[in-house]
């Protein structure tokens, strides 16, 4: 049998273990009944505290994936990883023909060489600061159970490496200092804990050991929030085994004390279920959590999927992997303009962008990641002004690009230029306001406005052109800033023919 269909048939059992992720990112379909909970929302949807007011206007976050999957960097000795395990930072996992020989013990012994010596968590957070990052996700323990810091509760952690010190905390301190507010990225599920199952704890013995789990996970959880007092939330991951979903009141109670050790603390909708299992949104459809925390790796259609909800979406610059990569070849590797689309994409609809960075076992980031955010950062630091606060503007969708709107200004980001340099702006026709004024944030030139009153008939809408400059020299999505105004008097039109 070749190697090909093997590593096919071993993909296909590999796929079959794990359950399909509920579809919980998408259009929402109210249930139509509603039940008695006692596992549901903790806060108020729609939190309006200083802390929540400071997530809904982010914008850009960057999200690093760091850990002992960077040192093989998806692959081992030359041979890749790819179709043995999935993501990188999932190559613990690696199965099949191509893995090496005793590889989880290989993998479980790295941490005798992490030495990421090139590490220099000032310089990370400089990066992210000049590419207008305003949170970071960082990962303190992956799925692998290593921990990023000096944990009380495991040997299994970054004290017993050569490079000894607490990473977490010159993330934290190094992100502080330039004003980036710190989330913890913290995976529920651990690989290598003999007290961690994925299925449902049965028998008694099963019981006792993953009522041990969960009180090592609390201990970790109260250590960090004790450790690192100025993050602003946690961002959890690897809650999908039913052996945690069916702990909903451990999970209840658990938030509900992190939430009281550290007031405004920020928990998205991945960290526990209902007690029917329901995760992200309870069995009444409302939101588990402060803000949806489900779109990874994909973005909303349409605005109305969001049903008012905040949120952000994580985006891999390689089509899936999180952690460090030593080989990009053959991937399709999302470049800045994709970057910039998605990011205008998620705040046209109120939601932030962040973007993953995976460093290497040395603690350099990939230079193509290098390249797209020094890129992404210039192009912020001229169009700032349309992302950062800015807001959905309730406007028909435009061909050109994306609405954001701000302090009574309307924002279209353009990526789509069209070839008569005509941008049309489509306003309701009973609109109290239009755009009377324009001007390109790249260059401060003011734009000419003109009515057009297409007169179509049945049409809800009316239309102002921006005229663009046929000589505008444009490489990269631009902005147009719309001042608005009340209109003017309704432009003249011939009586209605018979038809
Ligand atoms: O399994 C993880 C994966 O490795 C990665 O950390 C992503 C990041 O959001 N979360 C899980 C997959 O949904």
């Amino acid at each position: 049998m070749n190697k090909r269909l093997l590593c096919a048939i071993f993909l296909l059992i590999f796929a079959m273990q794990f359950p399909v992720s509920a579809q919980w990112t998408g259009r929402k379909e109210k249930p139509t009944g509603q039940k008695e909970l006692r596992y549901g929302p903790i806060t108020e949807a729609h939190r309006t505290d200083e802390a929540m007011e400071r997530f809904r206007n982010y914008g850009l976050g960057q999200f690093i994936h760091w850990g002992l999957y960077a040192i093989p960097g998806n692959e081992w000795e030359g041979v890749s990883a790819r179709g043995g395990a999935a993501a990188s930072e999932w190559i613990r996992s690696w199965r099949g023909p191509t893995a090496p020989k005793n590889w989880a013990t290989t993998y479980n012994n790295l941490y005798k060489q992490f030495n990421p010596t090139d590490f220099d968590a000032k310089r990370w957070a400089k990066q992210a600061k000049a590419m207008g990052a305003k949170y970071v996700i960082f990962t303190t323990k992956h799925h692998d159970g290593f921990a990023m810091w000096p944990s009380k509760y495991t040997d299994y952690n970054i004290s017993q490496t050569p490079y000894k010190k607490d990473i977490v905390k010159e993330i934290v301190d190094a992100y502080d200092a330039e004003g980036i507010d710190v989330f913890l990225y913290f995976s529920i599920l651990e690989w290598n804990n003999p007290n961690y199952m994925s299925a449902e704890p049965k028998t008694a013995e099963e019981k006792e050991r993953f009522a041990k789990f969960l009180a090592y996970t609390r201990n970790q959880l109260l250590e960090q929030l004790e450790n690192y007092p100025s993050i602003k939330g946690f961002w959890f991951d690897g809650t999908w085994d039913r052996s945690w979903v069916q702990a909903a009141e451990f999970t209840y109670n658990l938030e509900k004390e992190l939430r009281t050790k550290h007031p405004g603390l920020i928990i998205g909708s991945r960290f526990r279920n209902d007690e029917y299992g329901k995760r992200h949104f309870d069995s009444n459809g409302r939101l588990l959590g402060d803000y949806e925390q489900g779109w990874e790796r994909k973005l909303p259609a349409d605005y109305s999927w969001l049903d008012g909800n905040d949120w952000d979406a994580v985006m891999t610059i390689p089509p899936n992997g999180w952690g460090y990569m030593k080989d990009w070849s053959g991937l399709y590797c999302k470049d800045t303009d994709d970057i910039l689309d998605m990011l205008m994409q998620c705040v046209s609809m109120n939601g932030n962008f962040v973007l993953n960075f995976g460093p290497d076992g040395l603690g350099n980031m990939h230079p193509q990641e290098d390249k797209i955010a020094a890129e992404i950062g210039q192009w912020l630091a001229v169009n700032r002004e349309a992302i950062y606060g800015a807001k959905h503007a309730d406007l028909p969708v435009s061909k050109f690009g994306y609405y954001t709107q701000k302090q009574g200004n309307l924002y279209l980001t353009v990526f789509n230029r069209p070839v008569n340099n005509r941008i049309r702006i489509a306003i309701q026709k009973n609109a109290a306001a239009v755009p009377v004024r324009a001007q390109l944030l790249m260059n401060g030139s003011t734009l000419p406005v003109h009515h057009a009153d297409i007169g179509l008939d049945l049409d809800k809408n009316t239309y102002y052109d921006i005229q663009l400059p046929a000589a505008l020299e444009t490489d990269r999505p631009f902005v147009i800033k719309m001042i608005m105004g009340v209109p003017n008097k309704k432009a003249d039109k011939l009586m209605d023919a018979k038809t």
